[in-house]
């Protein structure tokens, strides 16, 4: 099958943005609101399981703080939170915080050289989306992107597939000429049951997700000098970074 299109999912895949960005501005959020919640590093691995930030928020109150009263307008307390835990976390990008990930820029740089079409299927606000792409890849690279399907747009967030059906759509394209890129559990599963093969790469909160049907994982893409590794999959014949000769080989691959 010819490769058309490359569909990257955000969050932990094109930047390391949980840890050290979306869990900081839900705790600034929540510091501002005069509440007592304090989400520390191994519990926000917890909560990561729940998608979307206002799903994650109403988990959190439902599964740890029984002793917490919700007032009767939680759901608007719920979208106020989100939204402020939205400023914190593009003014942090704003400011240049979190870095793309080893061969990001490259893969990207590779695929718009070669005519192959890109776009991200993400379960992140909108405007997460356009404050990582502005000033961590490009001020125009929103443009760079044919289809940008995020947060709210479909009912059911990952893993449902909903996300990537939606993006295939605006693509035109079928799930057999696109190669999906994931760093969770989550989000494999959103890609599969879409029908797209994936690569994995993994971070330290998703290292110890079950990857099986995934069709490999990597330590993260490789840049010349610093090359991946294979943590399962086919041997990558030789290669020691992601590009597009191997992006292909492994999309003909039955
Ligand atoms: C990752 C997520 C997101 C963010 C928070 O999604 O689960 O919910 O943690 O984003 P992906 P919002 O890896 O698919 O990009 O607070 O904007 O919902
Ligand atoms: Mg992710």
């Amino acid at each position: 099958m010819t490769l058309k299109a490359l569909i990257f999912d955000v969050d932990g895949t094109l930047a390391d943005t949980e840890r050290d960005g979306h869990r900081l501005a839900f705790n600034q959020a929540f510091a501002e609101a005069g509440l007592d919640w304090a989400w520390n590093v191994g519990l926000y691995g917890e909560l990561l399981t729940v998608t979307g930030g206002k799903e994650r928020m109403r988990h959190y109150v439902e599964r740890y703080r029984p002793d917490y009263r919700k007032p009767a307008n939680f759901d608007a307390l719920v979208k106020r939170l989100h939204a402020a835990k939205t400023r914190h976390y593009t003014d942090l990008l704003e400011r240049g915080g979190i870095p793309l990930r080893p061969g990001v820029r490259r893969l990207l740089d590779e695929a718009r050289q070669a005519g192959i079409r890109l776009a991200i299927a993400t379960t992140t606000t909108p405007a997460n989306v356009r404050a990582l792409l502005q000033h961590t890849v490009s001020p125009d690279a929103e443009s760079w992107f044919e289809a940008i399907g995020a947060g709210d747009v479909v009912p059911a967030k990952k893993p449902a597939p909903d996300i990537y059906h939606h993006v295939l759509e605006q693509l035109k394209l079928p799930p057999a000429q696109c190669m999906a890129f994931e760093d969770s559990e989550n989000g494999l599963c959103s890609a599969h049951a879409a029908g797209l093969k994936t690569v994995i790469t993994v971070n330290d909160y998703t290292r110890q997700h079950d990857f099986r049907g995934a069709t490999i994982v990597l330590n993260h893409f490789g840049e010349p000098g610093r090359a991946f590794q294979v943590l399962s999959g086919p041997p990558a014949n030789g290669s020691r970074i992601l590009d597009l000769t191997l992006i292909r080989q492994l999309l003909s691959d039955p």
